[in-house]
């Protein structure tokens, strides 16, 4: 589908596509034959691209989607399923998906599924750890692992759990059936339906209004979303980014200049809030 929006390409992949526009990254699996199934290298390119757009000033919203219209994505490529494993290029099997998904959850920029088609299987799971959902109205969702030998016990059990509840994701897993857009809107699982056509400009309109909030106040919501669910992990999050925050002030850098001219620090001057 045409895209109205002039994006430009950060970096080229083989396959998946690395864009930008106005504030936003777009990540988007490109192997639409298999309904955008993803191998080894596809997370790998991803991966990066990730780390890229964490890294990258400009950006302040990512979208994670996949080519063609058809499928978000289909999950891990079978074809490739070996022993232990997705075997990529160099012949090493790898469940290297499980990396991505903390990497969705821990960068400290929002991330929006825009899903067209099948989200299933690891695809399903990926649009459950993004931060929001928006669905087109032929997107269909679902699990399949114990039809196909598989299963994810991680964030695509117990996170799926605290997004629809025990019995509903019980069911998605046990069942293996598909649901539809209006029925995943019903359970909480994405965040908006809107018609096939309407689906980038309804993403991107979201990410241009999140990118007129403040940076900082996002990014600090993420970590506390994550603190309540990750533990020690997600406290680290949170608490490293109080720390950013103490970094800021004068209070701080008093610390840090005393240290470097040798002298005593002075924080008298600081308040001693109630
Ligand atoms: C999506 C489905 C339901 C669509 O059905 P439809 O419309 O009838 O299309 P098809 O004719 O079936 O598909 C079109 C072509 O695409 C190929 N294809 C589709 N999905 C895959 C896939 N996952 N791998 C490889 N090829 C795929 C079809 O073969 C077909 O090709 P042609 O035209 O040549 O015949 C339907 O396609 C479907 O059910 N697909 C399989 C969904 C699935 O079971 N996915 C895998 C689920 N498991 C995982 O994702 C593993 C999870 C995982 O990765 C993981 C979990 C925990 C810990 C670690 C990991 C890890 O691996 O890292």
């Amino acid at each position: 589908m045409e895209s109205k929006y002039n994006w430009t390409t950060l970096k080229e992949y083989k396959e998946i596509l690395f864009q930008f526009y106005n504030g936003i990254a777009k990540i988007s699996i490109n192997r639409p034959q298999v309904h955008n199934a993803f191998t080894p290298r596809t997370v790998m390119e991803m991966s990066e691209a990730m780390e890229l757009a964490r890294q990258n000033p400009d950006v302040g919203a990512v979208i994670l989607t996949g080519e063609g219209g058809k499928a978000f994505c289909s999950g891990g490529d079978q074809s490739v399923r070996g022993h232990g494993g997705y075997v990529g290029e160099d012949t090493v099997p790898r469940l290297n998906v499980l990396d991505l998904q903390m990497q969705i959850r821990r960068i400290p920029k929002p991330v929006i599924a825009m899903v067209a088609g099948w989200a299933i299987g690891g695809g399903h799971v990926l649009h459950v750890v993004c931060d929001l959902t928006v669905a087109a109205e032929n997107a269909r969702f679902g699990q399949t692992g114990p039809k196909v030998g598989s299963f994810d016990g991680g964030f695509g059990a117990s996170y799926l759990a605290r997004i629809v509840g025990q019995k509903k994701a019980r069911e998605i897993w046990f069942l293996c059936d598909q649901y539809d857009a209006q029925e995943a809107l019903q359970m909480g699982l994405v965040n908006k339906v809107v018609p096939l056509e309407q689906l980038e400009e309804a993403t991107v309109a979201w990410c241009e209004k999140m990118l007129e909030r403040s940076p900082l106040a996002l990014r600090m919501l993420k970590a506390s979303f994550n603190a309540e669910l990750d533990g020690q992990a997600g406290i680290q999050q949170l608490a490293g980014d109080a720390t950013l925050l103490y970094y800021l002030s004068d209070e701080a850098k008093e610390g840090k200049n005393a240290f470097l001219e040798k002298r005593k620090p002075d924080f008298t001057q600081y308040p001693k809030f109630p």
